[in-house]
């Protein structure tokens, strides 16, 4: 088909129909997406993430898949929460991030690890689990997941310590 003024005529008209409908089907819901990752740039693989919607307080759950990617399909508009926590990661949370007709990607958030006894913090109960499994194999003490509980984890505690995760 040639690219005459007629046929362009002919799909703006087209593309005009069709898009209140597209419309409308937006304004019922529409997704948020974002990537989770450690501060290496590594993927989160099996993270918990929610959704929540700060005004109806309903909270929609998901994971991160093997590229440490989450997605919520079909969400109504509104604000939201966005958290993420995983074992030995801190909790993170995009707060009240407004979901229009249009969806929202890009929701991104970067978690520091180290926090083996899942309080949320990164301290010296933390570095007690790892010293008392140095040398072993894990799972308690391996920060950094490679099988090996050794000088690697200790830097990655070092580096992230004293950090707190949002509430
Ligand atoms: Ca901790
Ligand atoms: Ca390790």
């Amino acid at each position: 088909m040639r690219l005459t003024f007629r046929n362009i005529l002919a799909a703006c008209l087209c593309a005009s129909v069709l898009l209140p409908a597209g419309a409308m089907a937006q304004e019922v819901s529409a997704g948020i997406t974002g990537a989770v990752t450690d501060p290496s740039g590594a993927a989160v693989v099996g993270a918990s993430v929610s959704a929540r919607d700060v005004s109806r307080g309903t909270v929609w759950p998901t994971r991160t898949n093997e590229q440490g990617i989450y997605f919520f399909p079909t969400l109504p508009p509104g604000n939201y929460d966005v958290a993420v926590k995983a074992p030995r990661w801190l909790r993170k949370v995009a707060a009240n991030r407004t979901l229009g007709g249009g969806g929202m990607t890009g929701v991104n958030l970067s978690l520091p690890n180290g926090d083996e006894d899942g309080d949320n913090e990164v301290a010296i109960g933390d570095y007690a689990i790892l010293s008392a499994n140095f040398g072993s194999g894990g799972p308690a003490g391996d920060v950094n997941g490679d099988g090996d509980v050794d000088i690697a984890d200790f830097a990655i505690m070092s580096m992230n310590f004293g950090m707190m995760g949002d509430d």
